[in-house]
């Protein structure tokens, strides 16, 4: 089937039909990105997250003016932590963990305030927010039916982290089928190496993973 628009991408320019494409979002939320939050109580450097927000906001008004479905994530738990494997509770033997109360409520535990998407990226009425125990976004959680239901064949895909859970997410969703563009500015890494190697592993041998692209061509993609 030919479709009706090319997104601009490495490592080489991906055709797409706009209504068979959403706009995937991935854990922008105020505990990675927040100054104050679990990111930055870790030694994290969130600035080098902030710098997404802007791009992302671009982004998200272009896939709502072009009527694209776009999709929400969180990594979270329930606050009794029974979705939460003990290898994860338990890992890095941190003294402030998953669970325990942190600089914005509970860390990583839904409904407190650190586990929310930040503001500007807040989600429509009309956007599915994908609540995920895991990395990857399609592990425990209805996303692949929400996707199938939509007809949607193609991701664009922004958020944090590059190498955590956009990567886990990406890799999930290219071994279902599905088309994935990895929006280079629009997501962020605490480890700047990693930003850079986890965009090339994308795109690396012909699109191992997908495609690479920036949320000035996928603007201009929807325009
Ligand atoms: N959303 C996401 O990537 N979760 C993480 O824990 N990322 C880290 O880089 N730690």
């Amino acid at each position: 089937m030919t479709k009706s628009h090319i997104f601009e991408a490495e490592p080489y320019p991906l055709p797409f039909e706009p209504a068979a494409t959403a706009l995937l979002i991935i854990d922008m939320q105020r505990d990675f990105l927040e100054p104050g939050g679990f990111g930055e109580m870790l030694g994290n450097d969130v600035s080098l997250l902030r710098t997404t927000i802007e791009p992302c906001t671009r982004i998200l008004k272009a896939a709502r003016d072009s009527g694209l479905t776009v999709i929400h994530t969180r990594e979270g738990h329930r606050p009794d932590l029974t979705d939460a494997p003990p290898s994860k509770l338990s890992r890095g033997g941190l003294e402030v963990g998953i669970g325990d109360a942190g600089p914005m409520g509970r860390i990583l535990v839904r409904g407190e305030p650190g586990h929310d998407i930040i503001p500007e990226l807040a989600p429509g009425d009309d956007e599915p927010v994908i609540d995920k125990p895991g990395k990857g976004a399609f592990y425990e959680t209805d996303l692949d039916l929400i996707l199938k239901n939509r007809g949607i064949s193609t991701l664009i895909v922004c958020g944090v982290t590059t190498e955590v859970c956009v990567h886990t997410t990406v890799r999930q969703a290219n071994d279902r089928g599905y088309e994935c563009v990895v929006l280079a500015d629009c997501v962020g890494s605490y480890f700047p190496e990693f930003q850079r190697v986890g965009l090339e592993m994308i795109k690396a041998q012909g699109g191992i993973f997908g495609w690479v692209s920036d949320s000035a061509r996928a603007v201009q993609a929807l325009g």
